[in-house]
């Protein structure tokens, strides 16, 4: 289905004059403090997001699944549904394809239907942590880092087969996540473990095209409860320096033990150019994958205000990859990839309204509370005018999740693919 741009108007109206009143309260105080506003929102509507092809059915734990109606089941539908998202949020221009989930049948036919919704390809994910149907190796203990040379092999065979299949789409860059690690001490060498998978990037790196970019994502355990190979940001830092200049680090915002210092990660990594890509979500005790800003919207901020001033004064870093990587379990998928994109934009919006050279100078005179008061400023700023004023703009709606909603989508779906369809992935 696809939302008539006559209905979204309609929708829209209900919301504009108490819009326009919010809007013009906060532009006139953001303008009398010297905020450019106009910047502001040109920012806010050229961000966008990737949204991953596995968030867009219920997701589910390894104790069941509870799945939502009108999923989509294949990948033409799963791009409808981010078309969706689209029309309504203008902040979800792409798309991120886990692969084998998502191999496109007619490459041909599914880059129009993407290009007709205003959606690019953004990096193509591999998968060796589960077993795929007919492989001839198991993936059982560890792929790029496993101990037997023909497993290892078939994990880089997938690699690069996953970089072809991005390639024919104008996907530019390639996400690895590794399972590889160990459940039990003393099950496996750590130093041996590190080298293979270490030189398994560099032979996956050697196939990637000059125009692309490698993102390696660390996490600290799950679905290894012992060891993981790649388990933090500085494992990660390692094997991109060790393959070259195309790869970088990835991070995802679940996969940190908690209370880690995460926009003290994001500044290093951007201080040396090479944060690459960031997985979106929000947890409270580890890999979550809830909605994004739903658990520790201040932390989010804390790494939005690390991300602006990385983008604004480290040209060695280049422009990051941003996506959602979360799953609904309860929610219908795209209300809650709504919420996230909000939140995202919320948190970005906030850290451009900090004062980064009043900040600088309250660093440098030692002023601690001052420099408390301009973060705390910009966060209890009330932004929200400020999207709906930049989506507008754009054509989409001024509120996503009301419109979604009046316009009935989720029901539409179900009229078209019926009660009980199944999405791929997790
Ligand atoms: C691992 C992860 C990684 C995978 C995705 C499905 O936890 O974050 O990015 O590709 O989930
Ligand atoms: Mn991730
Ligand atoms: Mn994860």
């Amino acid at each position: 289905m696809r939302i008539d741009k006559s209905r979204l108007d309609d929708a829209n109206k209900k919301d504009e004059a108490r819009h326009k009143d919010h809007f013009d309260f906060l532009s006139n105080q953001l303008t009398m403090k010297g905020c450019d506003v106009e910047s502001i929102l040109k920012k806010l509507s050229d961000f966008q997001v990737a949204i991953p092809s596995w968030a867009l059915g219920a997701g589910g734990t390894r104790f069941g699944r509870f799945g939502f109606q009108g999923e989509p089941s294949n990948l033409e539908q799963k791009i409808d549904d981010v078309g969706i998202l689209h029309t309504l949020t203008k902040t979800a221009g792409a798309i991120s394809l886990h692969i084998p989930w998502d191999v496109p049948k007619d490459y041909s036919a599914i880059k129009e239907l993407a290009n007709s919704h205003d959606i690019i390809f953004d990096a193509v994910n591999s998968n060796t942590f589960q077993d795929q149907k007919n492989a001839k190796e198991s993936y059982r203990f560890g792929s790029l880092s496993n101990t037997n040379r023909s497993v290892r092999e078939q994990a880089i065979q997938h690699n690069t087969e996953v970089i072809q299949i991005g390639d024919k789409l104008g996907s530019k860059s390639l996400t690895i996540w590794l399972a590889d690690g160990s459940n039990f001490p003393g099950q496996s060498n750590f130093q041996t473990a590190l080298q293979h998978t270490e030189d398994s990037l560099k032979d996956i790196y050697k196939t990637l095209p000059n125009d692309w970019k490698l993102f390696i994502e660390y996490k600290p355990y799950e679905p290894n409860f012992y060891s993981t190979v790649i388990q933090d940001w500085g494992t990660s830092f390692m094997l991109a320096n060790a393959c070259g200049d195309k790869a970088y680090t990835l991070v995802d915002l679940g996969h940190h033990l908690p209370n880690t210092n995460i926009e003290q990660i994001v500044s290093t990594l951007m201080l040396k150019g090479k944060l690459g890509g960031f997985h979106f979500n929000d947890s409270k005790y580890g890999d979550d994958d809830s909605t994004v800003g739903s658990v520790k919207p201040y932390s989010l901020f804390l790494i939005f205000n690390a991300l602006v001033y990385g983008m604004e004064n480290n040209p060695q870093n280049p422009y990051p990859a941003w996506m959602i990587d979360a799953s609904h379990n309860i929610k219908d998928p795209l209300e809650d990839l709504i919420q996230s994109l909000e939140a995202i934009q919320e948190a970005y919006a906030k850290a451009l309204l900090v004062d980064q050279k009043l900040l600088t100078g309250a660093q440098q005179n030692h002023d601690v509370v001052k420099c408390q008061e301009i973060l705390q400023d910009a966060y209890r700023t009330d932004v929200r005018p400020l999207l709906e004023k930049a989506r507008l703009e754009s054509g989409g709606a001024i509120n996503p999740i009301n419109a979604y909603r009046s316009l009935q989508v989720r029901e539409n779906l179900i009229d078209e693919r019926g009660t009980d369809s199944v999405a791929s992935g997790l």
